[in-house]
Order: C-alpha cells, then sequence, then structure tokens
C-alpha cells in the first residue's frame, strides 16, 4: 500500500474510470457483467411470458415495448430480436466478459503471485472495448425497426440481407460492429492472462502447481485466441456481403420475386465459420466456472480436490476436443453422413474429460467435512446441471438421435442446462466466495440462501418440462411407429 503510494498520483479517474488496476478492472467486468445480466434476463422474462401465454396481451409488453407490443400483443418479429439480444448478451456479454474478466482479473495476479497483470494499460483498454461493445449492442435497441433478430447464431441469409426482417437492417449492422468491438477486447484480455500466467508466476511456481482455477482461466483464454478471430473473419465477411456486393454467404437467391445479384457463396461456409468459434464458447463460459468450482468445493469440504493432475489433463482434453466438434451444430445442413459420424465421435470423446470432472468433484465431496454456505450451494448446483446437462448432450451429440431433436427446445434445455446456468452458478459461486477479498465486507448468508434456492427451483422448473416436452413427443412419435402407446 504505502509503497504503491509514491509512485503514482491517484486522481478519482485513474483510480475508478480508467484504472489500471487489476482489483478494480474486475469489479468493472463484475459490474458491467451484471447490468447487461438485468438486461439479458428481462429480456427472457418478457418473451417467456409470451410463449407460455401465446397471443395473449399484456400489460408489462406495453408498458416496455410500447409500438412493438401493439395492443399488448408482442409483435413476432420482436420475439425473435428479444431472443436474438438475449442470447447475445448472456452467452459473450455476461458469461464469456463477466465471468472471465471478472474472476481472470481478480485472481491470475493474486494466486500465481504477480503484482498485475503483465499490461494494466492493455487490461484497462480490454475493459473499455468491452464498456464501448456493451454500449452499442443496447443502443440496437433503440432503433426505429429494432435490434438484430436473426438469433444469435445470426445465420444468413437473415444476417445478410438487410431486406430480410426489420432487425436485419441498422439494427444487425450493430450487432455485428458491437461484436467486431468485443472481439478485440476478448483477445486483448486473453492475451493478456496468458502473458501473465506464463512470465509472471513467482518462485516456485511450476505450472504442475498452478491452482486449477488459473488453469482453467489460462486455457479458457488459449481458446479465445485461437476461435475469437475465427469469428471476427465471419462478421467482417459478412459486413462485406450486406454493405459491400460481395457473395461470401449467398447464392442465387430472391426476395419477393426479385433475383439479387448474388452468386457462387454459401450459407453453410458461414455455420462453419460461426461454430468453429461457437462450439469453443460453450467453454469459454464453462471451463472459468469450472475452475471456480474447484477451488470453492475444495475450500469448504475442507479437502485438497481429488486428482489434481487429471483434472489439469481434462481441461487441456477439453480445450483440444473442442476445436474438432462444431460440425456436431450442422448436422441437417446437407452435411456428408461419414462426416457426420466423426463429428459425433469427436464429439461423444468430451464425455469422458468432463465425466473425469463430475467424477472428481463428486470423489472431493466424499467424506468431506462439508460447509453448506451459499458459494459451496452454487458449486454443487453447478456439478448438478452440468450432469444433466451433459446427459442431454449426449443426444444431442449423436447424429442419428440429434436429427429428431434439431431445433426443438430440447436443445434449449440442453444448452441453457450444461453451459448457461452453470455457468451462471460458477458466477455467483466466485462472488459469494470471493465477495469480502474484493469488497472488504460479508454477504448476507440467508439472503444468500434464498438466492441459491429460488434460482436452483426455478431452473429446473423451466428447463427440465422443456427437455421432457419434446423427448416426450419423439418417444411417443417413434413407440406409434412400432404400434405402441404410452404417453
Ligand atoms: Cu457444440
Amino acid at each position: 500500500m504505502g509503497a504503491d503510494a509514491h509512485h503514482h498520483k491517484e486522481t478519482f479517474i485513474t483510480k475508478y474510470i480508467f484504472s489500471q488496476d487489476h482489483k478494480m478492472i474486475s469489479k468493472q467486468y463484475l459490474i458491467t457483467g451484471l447490468i447487461m445480466g438485468i438486461v439479458g434476463i428481462g429480456m427472457s422474462l418478457l418473451f417467456r411470458l409470451q410463449l407460455a401465454w401465446p397471443e395473449q396481451p399484456f400489460g408489462i409488453f406495453e408498458s416496455t415495448l410500447g409500438k412493438w407490443a401493439p395492443d399488448g400483443v408482442m409483435d413476432p418479429n420482436v420475439y425473435l430480436a428479444l431472443v436474438t439480444i438475449h442470447g447475445t448478451i448472456m452467452v459473450f456479454f455476461v458469461l464469456t466478459a463477466g465471468l472471465s474478466g471478472t474472476f481472470s482479473n481478480l485472481l491470475i495476479p493474486l494466486q500465481i503471485g504477480a503484482r498485475d497483470m503483465a499490461s494494466g494499460f492493455l487490461n484497462m483498454i480490454s475493459y473499455w472495448l468491452f464498456f464501448l461493445s456493451s454500449v452499442v449492442m443496447l443502443a440496437s435497441l433503440f432503433v426505429e425497426a429494432g435490434p438484430a433478430a436473426a438469433g444469435w447464431t445470426i445465420y444468413p441469409p437473415l444476417s445478410a440481407l438487410p431486406q430480410a426482417q426489420p432487425g436485419s437492417g441498422l439494427g444487425m449492422t450493430l450487432w455485428l460492429v458491437s461484436m467486431a468491438i468485443f472481439i478485440a477486447s476478448s483477445l486483448l484480455g486473453s492475451l493478456n492472462y496468458i502473458v501473465t500466467v506464463i512470465n509472471l508466476r513467482t518462485k516456485g511456481m511450476s505450472m504442475t502447481r498452478l491452482p486449477l482455477t488459473i488453469w482453467a482461466f489460462f486455457v479458457t483464454a488459449i481458446i479465445g485466441v485461437v476461435s475469437f478471430p475465427v469469428l471476427l473473419s465471419a462478421a467482417l465477411l459478412l459486413i462485406m456481403d450486406r454493405s459491400f456486393g460481395t457473395s461470401f454467404f449467398l447464392s442465387d437467391i430472391f426476395i419477393q420475386g426479385e433475383v439479387l445479384h448474388y452468386q457462387g457463396g454459401s450459407p453453410v461456409l458461414f455455420e462453419h465459420l460461426f461454430w468453429f468459434l461457437g462450439h469453443p464458447e460453450v467453454y469459454i463460459v464453462l471451463l472459468p466456472a469450472l475452475g471456480i468450482t474447484s477451488e470453492v468445493l475444495a475450500t469448504n469440504a475442507r479437502k485438497p480436490i481429488f486428482g489434481y493432475r487429471a483434472m489439469v489433463a481434462s481441461i487441456l482434453a477439453i480445450a483440444f476436443l473442442s476445436t474438432i466438434v462444431w460440425g456436431h451444430h450442422m448436422f441437417i445442413s446437407g452435411m456428408n453422413p461419414f462426416l457426420g459420424s466423426v463429428f459425433t465421435f469427436t464429439t461423444l470423446l468430451i464425455a469422458i474429460p468432463s465425466a473425469v470432472k463430475a467424477f472428481n468433484y463428486i470423489t472431493t465431496l466424499w467424506k468431506g467435512n462439508l460447509q453448506l454456505n451459499p458459494a459451496m450451494l452454487f458449486s454443487i448446483g453447478l456439478v448438478s446441471t452440468f450432469i444433466t446437462g451433459g446427459l442431454t448432450g449426449i443426444i444431442l451429440g449423436d447424429s442419428t438421435l440429434d436429427i429428431n431433436v434439431h431445433d426443438t427446445y430440447f436443445v434449449v434445455a440442453h444448452f441453457h442446462l450444461v453451459m448457461g446456468i452453470s455457468a451462471l452458478y460458477g458466477l455467483f459461486a466466485g462472488v459469494y466466495h470471493w465477495f469480502p477479498k474484493m469488497f472488504g465486507r460479508m454477504l448476507n448468508k440467508r439472503l444468500g440462501y434464498i438466492h441459491f434456492w429460488i434460482t436452483a427451483v426455478c431452473a429446473y422448473g423451466v428447463f427440465f418440462p422443456y427437455a421432457l416436452y419434446r423427448y416426450g413427443r419423439i418417444t411417443k412419435k417413434i413407440l406409434h411407429q412400432y404400434g405402441l402407446s404410452i404417453l
């Protein structure tokens, strides 16, 4: 403290706004991420309300959506726009930047014994680019025709033709600009984390002694550096298709009887580029949550984590495999069935390191002296959703089974449990666990318990029926083909 005080004269601006201190940047990420989370979750409340009672008017739509909800019923294009922005905000702004940005910044220097990040300046730039991208994404909500509505995966042609749907115009442009800035932020942050872990470890902190949280953040940063640039290239090519007359992702297409000039491009190419980021993104979101869980479970079970080396090996295996499985999102895109079986094989291989991690978590809990505080409950909750979400993933990873449930609520249930809710639990576990260290005060335990149980009951309450609903229908269809009926 005293040593720091004389070489920098800190003003309010350099201390709280343009701070280069990793602990302050961590708080900035947390607060921005939580605000984006409130916006993203608020949107899901609105569109799920309409989903539950389609075409029913609700007063809350008139007050929140105004002219986008004529007579209190949500305009279908606005429904799609809300789903799109909800997905984008939750996946990228909350569970990528909010989660990794907060805890990588807080913990990497503290747990490896470094004074700060390798470059405090780049760290500051990284946060402010994230802030700017958040502002641009939120600004798209105020565009006359509405924000982007092509889904968080922004497949062409909906995203490529400005005239395709209301959100395909300025809303989509803002989405692309926001994501390009976001990716720049993410790359700067990730490079900083990687360099810091490699170069600034204190004496004696060998890689084999690195805490599992740091392993998780380190590998997450590597996955980000490998895969985010591919989405950036896809976004730039899409911008060229939209504005400069190129045909990377479009071919032989006409709209309202008018033939457009696009020739020779392929929307499937976009799917490949998108999912080359999109699948690793699942682990960019999940690995930090698993890293936090490793520490919280071990601390509150009063035992070291079971199988440290197996855990590190699993993280590395998951990271490697995550880059060769993207085709499992594209089984119905006209892919050669043989290639489909290759992607099925690589995808199902991920079950092995994932199961190793789940077993090691449970073994760590086994006969431990469990302190069931809120952080611990959220971590145990994560292990639970990681298992239920993972089991539904086995069905989706197999091309023959996936084709039956593609684009249904079964998929929605799967990824919300395995990555959405799991990562959110990881975020909450981390906040409860390190809040005293970050802010110098304790959280109210009773409110923490209430928070956990409401979250846990509602999460399963929403997503279990989604999964069962679709799976039940398929079982019924298959049984019907054999002249049987039970459901
Ligand atoms: Cu995937």
